[in-house]
């Protein structure tokens, strides 16, 4: 269970992300700039007095042997990307085998998470399970549901006929710590527990096609994990009848991540995170909700009278910009190309506003394609900036036509004491200086 806000991140803490971030792509061209300059002056240096032409001093990869093929079997970032990294958040939960790993979001481009910088979430650890040994078992509540129970090897899940689909997974509690009050300063921890990957697998609707469910009857399904968490959730069978959700074993043109539940996982469009189970060893169909504690106690949303809200599983439209953003430099005035992602539990994105004056104006961002149902949309927009203090906001609607709201609206609806499902408007303030800083308007 996430501990409350002012839990999740201890002081030194902060400052450390902090310097890391600033130590990001920008610095590090600032140190390439630098260090160019350096070189042109050690070779004026070395040209002789007698007025010989100076000769380019050519670096070793342009005049030796580079390395051989297949140096790296599976091949490995460069050595200069090693900042760009996947970071818990000390202090955040008292084990690391309960506890979260944020993607890098301010170091990607596009829309795809490369599979190692995948976010991570694991309520008791991950494993490395052996895909002979693994089994899927789908069954029903009672035999009036399903015909024919069948347990699966991965094996004869991989013969039958599947597909691969682009999809955003946002755990419900991505900016959870942000409730309150601005609690972190990157946007890899404001909203870095959302990661996009393409995955492959069998519709589950095949499965329970193939085991005679009854489609009238059987009105829910409850997917389970093989992990030591227990991890069970209901989903409604309108869901998985629409074949959106899958039965994936394939993640970005290879098969699953261990840390991403290898072999097998639920593959849920537009629902939060916690109902893609992962390490998937059973199905169940029944024909009412189970209420188990990972949604009867845990993924509830507290509202301001006091009550409990279950079930809110959609992940609802929402945005980011990632550059510039929390922890960021701008080196100087002029232009900057604005960029973040925009995503909706509910379909595609259809636009999204950028504002750099707090939300009193707003244009029209670009959209790149693809421009996919519950996928992750990279958005852009041409800024120039004048050297003043800025205030930068996205504000995405979509295809259902609910637009992302400001803080001020999401709280009057929901209080400030949630932990999930905050899908608030973003602000980041360019100061001065060109630090970029995480705030809230009121
Ligand atoms: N078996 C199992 N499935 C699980 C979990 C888990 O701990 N065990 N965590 C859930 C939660 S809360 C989220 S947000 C996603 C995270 O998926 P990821 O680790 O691939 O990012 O997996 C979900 N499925
Ligand atoms: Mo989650």
């Amino acid at each position: 269970m996430l501990k409350a806000p002012e839990n999740f991140i201890d002081p030194a803490g902060a400052r450390t992300v902090f310097a890391e971030a600033r130590r990001g792509r920008r610095d590090f061209l600032r140190g390439a700039l630098a260090g160019a300059a350096s070189a042109a002056g050690a070779a004026r240096a070395q040209t002789p007095a007698d007025g010989e032409p100076q000769i380019l001093q050519l670096p070793a990869h342009s005049t030796g042997l580079g390395k051989p093929v297949a140096s790296d079997g599976y091949g490995k970032p460069s050595l200069h990307e090693a900042n760009v990294q996947r970071r818990p958040s000390p202090g955040l939960t008292q084990t690391p085998q309960a506890s979260v790993s944020f993607a890098p979001l301010q170091s990607l481009f596009g829309i795809v998470t490369p599979s190692g910088l995948h976010f991570e979430r694991h309520h008791q650890g991950w494993w490395d399970i052996d895909p002979a040994q693994h089994r899927l078992m789908v069954n029903g509540s009672d035999d009036k549901l399903l015909k024919r129970p069948m347990v699966f090897t991965l094996d004869e899940l991989m013969r039958l006929p599947s597909v691969s689909r682009f999809h955003f997974i946002e755990c419900g509690a991505n900016t959870g710590m942000e409730w309150g009050n601005v609690a972190v300063p990157t946007v890899q921890y404001t909203h870095g527990m959302l990661s996009c990957s393409e995955f492959t697998g069998v519709p589950l609707r095949t499965l329970l096609e193939l085991c005679g469910v009854d489609f009238k009857r059987a009105r829910f399904v409850l997917g389970e994990g093989a992990d030591g968490s227990g991890m069970t959730r209901t989903l409604p069978m309108a869901l998985v009848e629409s074949g959106e959700v899958l039965v994936a074993y394939g993640q970005n043109g290879e098969m699953l991540r261990p840390e991403n539940g290898y072999p097998l996982r639920l593959v849920v469009p537009g629902v939060q995170g916690v109902s893609w189970i992962k390490y998937l060893r059973r199905i169940e169909v029944g024909d009412q909700p189970w209420g188990t504690k990972d949604e009867a106690i845990h993924y509830i949303d507290l509202l301001p009278d006091g009550t409990h809200r279950q079930y809110s599983s959609t992940q609802e439209c929402k945005s980011v910009v990632t550059t510039p953003s929390g922890g960021q430099v701008l080196l100087q005035k002029g232009f900057h190309s604005i960029s973040g992602l925009a995503w909706s539990g509910r379909g595609a994105v259809q636009r999204v506003d950028v504002s750099v004056d707090g939300g009193r104006q707003w244009r029209q961002a670009r959209l790149q394609t693809p421009v996919l149902s519950k996928c992750l949309t990279r958005f852009s927009l041409d800024w120039v900036w004048d050297g003043q203090p800025a205030l930068i906001q996205s504000r995405a609607t979509d295809s259902t036509g609910h637009v992302q709201p400001g803080y001020r609206a999401l709280r009057a609806a929901r209080g400030t004491r949630s932990i999930y499902h905050n899908n608030a408007i973003q602000t980041w303030w360019v100061q001065e200086s060109g630090e970029v800083r995480n705030v809230q308007l009121a």
